[in-house]
């Protein structure tokens, strides 16, 4: 199902792929359990409850693997895996890479809205989720949707299943069985081309769209990362950010200190507090991080607050980095600040550790492979000249040709030679490092967590007595970018105010994220000339007559 689901790349491609050494033909399981042979007695996982070696987490993932093909989960099925930063996060990433089965990533904020999307978008006969998370009760969520969707679809809690009811299961094995290895599980018959993980992508119309990403091609990618920031046996990576995202799970992240045979810390919550336990007692040299949590971070260090630990790298991306707060983060931190512009489509671009600070600095970096190919065009969709500024796209041995299960969207986003549309606005640094400045894409980007406005303005046509929707991206201090909702009435009608729009929003089970956190009523909506929302002038409008709400 995988290959007619998601456009492949074509032959010619991945044989010059292969050639090049960059696609290995290798599972990313494979990868992981040669690591953990190596050094079984090691600490693979920290979290706040567990220290896990590699011997307990291979053995672990191991019985789990078969107990999701038990439960109905065919090698090149997908199930969607929902949970929070904690051991058992790795436990089941692993689990399915065992199994030959494709984990969903889901953001733990994820609520009813999306987490019943992606289960009937994938057809997933499994759901993986927490139980209760920060006062939210997934199990019981996961059961309405599993009840909900047309598919047989089961449940399998991370803790206790509060009913005993068929199709609720627990994650541990209660019979302690391990040493299955031997069986069925030999994850090199997984092929390497096949779907190894589905992302999410932030920077969509309408619902998100999964992207599907290989054995080899996101292999290739965290290895290439881990080659430029130097990851080994004895490097300790903090997870401070959603692990369900790229950039710490693939950036190198968690599978490229895995691979390598290092330490993953998970943090619960980029909290300074959690973060201060974690660095003092863990000594972590790695973490990624999002502009907004990096400025908390350098706040509580500059006031005394929190200790900036002994970091090697501190790696920012996700959304626009000011260069003084950049100067702050090396100057707090002490340490190699590295910029990273990537995307859950593929292409990733960064700074090196050798590159001066103008660099660093200023710019969002290069691509990480010869392999990449970018390309910059002006609004005719002609490469612009060098140093002006203009759309990225992007092709490469781990940029994928499409998403996944969406033609129509695929026609939009990528051209008929297979480069991807990035819907992000750059231009080159003298350097040879891209800047990025702006962006097409109608995307509200919040503290790094991306807001389709198309879904939410799409949400409230649905649930909102109102004739007109506008979502539009508010700058705010802290976070970067909040989302600000116009409204406009019906005739002779008013329009919901920010209290019934949360309440409206919390009851269709939407991610909090995402709930807009201003709310503005106009009689019509600007518009451009050819008669599209002109949001750039509502945003200008909105941000002259009241800050950031
Ligand atoms: C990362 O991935 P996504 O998929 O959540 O978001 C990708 C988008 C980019 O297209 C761009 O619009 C924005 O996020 N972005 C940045 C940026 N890094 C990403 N905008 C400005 N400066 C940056 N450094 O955000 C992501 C994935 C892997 C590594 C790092 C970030």
């Amino acid at each position: 199902m995988n290959e007619r689901s998601v456009p492949p790349w074509p032959e010619e491609f991945a044989a010059r792929y292969r050639d090049a050494g960059f696609w290995r033909d290798q599972s990313l399981g494979h990868r992981l359990w040669r690591a953990a042979e190596q050094r079984p007695e090691s600490i693979a996982v920290v979290d706040e409850r567990r220290r896990v070696t590699y011997q307990e987490i291979t053995e672990r993932a191991d019985s789990l693997a078969e107990k999701l093909l038990e439960l109905g989960a065919a090698r090149g099925d997908n199930v969607v895996v929902q949970l929070p930063n904690s051991w058992e996060f790795v436990l089941v990433v692993l689990a399915c890479l065992r199994a030959g089965v494709a984990p969903v990533l889901a953001l733990a904020s994820h609520r009813e809205h999306e987490i019943e999307y992606l289960v009937r978008l994938t057809r997933a006969r499994l759901v993986v989720v927490a139980d209760y998370w920060r006062g939210f009760d997934h199990q019981e969520m996961a059961s309405r949707v599993a009840g909900a969707v047309e598919q047989d679809c089961d449940v399998v809690v991370a803790g206790e299943p509060r009913s005993r009811n068929l199709g609720l299961y627990a994650l541990s094995r209660n019979d302690g069985q391990t040493g299955v290895r031997k069986r069925s599980m030999d994850s090199r018959a997984t092929g390497a081309d096949e779907t190894a993980l589905y992302l999410l992508s932030g920077g969509t119309t309408g619902r998100p769209k999964l992207i599907a990403r290989t054995h080899n091609d996101y292999e290739y990618s965290f290895r290439r990362m881990g080659e430029i920031i130097g990851v080994g046996a004895d490097t300790r990576y903090l997870v401070a950010l959603p692990a369900a995202h790229n950039f710490p799970l693939g950036g190198p992240g968690i599978l490229g200190t895995l691979t390598a045979g290092g330490r993953v810390v998970m943090l619960p919550s980029p909290e300074p507090g959690a973060a201060q336990a974690a660095v003092e007692k863990e000594s972590p040299d790695v973490v990624s991080l999002v502009p907004a949590v990096a400025r908390r971070w350098t706040d509580h260090i500059e006031a005394a607050a929190m200790d900036p630990g002994s970091f090697r790298i501190v790696q920012i991306g996700g959304a626009v980095l000011e260069p003084d707060l950049a100067e702050r983060v090396r100057t707090v931190f002490d340490c190699r600040l590295q910029q990273v512009f990537g995307m859950a489509e593929g292409l990733l671009n960064c700074t090196r550790l050798d590159d001066p600070d103008e660099v660093v600095l200023n710019t969002q970096g290069r691509p990480i492979s010869a392999g990449d190919e970018v390309l910059i065009t002006d609004d005719d969709g002609a490469p612009a000249p060098f140093g002006a500024v203009g759309e990225l796209l992007a092709r490469g041995p781990y940029t994928p040709r499409g998403y996944y299960r969406a033609p129509e969207h695929n026609a939009r986003r990528f051209t008929a030679e297979g480069w991807y549309r990035t819907g992000d606005l750059v231009r080159w640094h003298p350097s040879g490092n891209l800047v990025v400045v702006g962006r097409t894409k109608d995307v509200i980007n919040r503290g790094g967590e991306k807001i389709s406005a198309d879904e939410v303005e799409s949400l409230a046509r649905e649930c909102l007595r109102v004739a007109d929707a506008a979502a539009v991206p508010l700058s705010a201090q802290e976070i970067g970018e909040r989302v600000c909702l116009v409204l406009v009435p019906e005739a002779n009608g008013t329009t919901p105010g920010l209290d019934e729009v949360r309440s409206e929003f919390i009851a269709r089970g939407v991610a909090r994220y995402k709930i807009p956190e201003r709310v503005e009523t106009m009689e019509k909506l600007p518009l451009t000339p050819i008669g599209k929302v002109d949001k750039a002038k509502l945003r200008r409008v909105l941000e002259s007559s009241g800050g950031d709400g």
